[in-house]
């Protein structure tokens, strides 16, 4: 618990910063998304990952802390980008705990008028773990986000409790299929099968499909012959700082 106690402090000395992974769209073969993933640079710890520090501020109620700074980087990012003429959509991962804030939605809104980025530059992921809040008021405000023109992703889809049926009922735009199901992806038949069926169930819904953790050419020729929309995994970029995104991104575009 100690180390989430000089979160403030280490935001106050710009100990953290965002890294952004390039997810590559099938059909047109470009980049038009990235998702924003945080990186804490601890003066006296060196590196903390956010597998660490987020749980932490989830308990200690810090992640509202974590989620506006996320949001206000992501969308500072966004300004100087598109003053730059690289206009993408970057995706912010926020805590079910966020989703609990009534007040997300305004916040959101009020973010967006001050930076003056368009709605649809912003996509917000949750996790599954949503499912488990109370459904009608979080439908509520998820409508509400999305009413703005953000777009919103269901991430790590497969490790929770809940099944695509379930989805159904969310007013989401995007499912993103957890890298856990890569893990065995050529030798187990039924990691496949599920990964398969996911991404034709999740279509057929009419939601957009990523599958993140792609790391070989292997499993991204078998992907798209699944018919996933958008890849995201170390085979076309591991996560990187918005100046390499920069130099990277002229050569995918
Ligand atoms: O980048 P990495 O693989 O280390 O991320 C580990 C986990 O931390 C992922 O589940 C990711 O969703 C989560 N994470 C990364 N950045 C953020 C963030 O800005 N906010 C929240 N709430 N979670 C994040
Ligand atoms: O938010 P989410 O839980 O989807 O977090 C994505 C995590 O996956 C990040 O921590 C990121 O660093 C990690 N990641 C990105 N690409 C790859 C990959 O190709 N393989 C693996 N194992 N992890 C990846
Ligand atoms: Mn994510
Ligand atoms: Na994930």
């Amino acid at each position: 618990l100690t180390i989430i106690n000089s979160l403030p402090k280490s935001l106050k000395q710009n100990q953290l910063h965002m890294v952004y992974q390039p997810k590559l769209d099938i059909s047109s073969g470009k980049c038009s998304q990235v998702e924003a993933l945080i990186r804490w640079e601890h003066d006296g710890l060196g590196i903390i990952p956010p597998t660490e520090f987020i749980p932490l501020a989830e308990h200690t109620g810090m992640i509202d802390l974590i989620s506006k700074w996320a949001l206000e980087q992501v969308l500072q990012q966004q300004v100087k980008w598109l003053q730059q003429g690289i206009n993408i959509k970057v995706a912010v991962n926020l805590s079910t705990k966020d989703l609990e804030n009534q007040h997300l939605p305004i916040d959101i809104s009020n973010l967006l008028m001050q930076y003056k980025v368009p709605a649809e530059n912003l996509m917000i992921e949750i996790t599954e773990s949503v499912l488990m809040l109370d459904l009608a008021r979080t439908i509520e405000t998820l409508k509400e986000i999305r009413e703005l023109g953000v777009k919103i992703a269901i991430d790590d889809f497969g490790t929770g409790h809940s099944s695509l049926a379930y989805l159904r009922h969310l007013p989401i735009d995007e499912v993103k299929i957890d890298k856990a199901f890569l893990d065995d992806f050529n030798c187990d038949l039924q990691a496949n099968k599920i990964v398969k069926t996911s991404i034709e169930l999740a279509k057929s819904l009419g939601f957009d499909v990523t599958v993140e953790g792609v790391e070989t050419k292997d499993v991204f020729d078998t992907l798209i012959e699944f018919g996933t929309d958008t890849i995201q995994g170390e085979y076309f970029s591991k996560p990187l700082v918005a100046t390499d995104f920069e130099l990277r991104y002229t050569q995918l575009i």
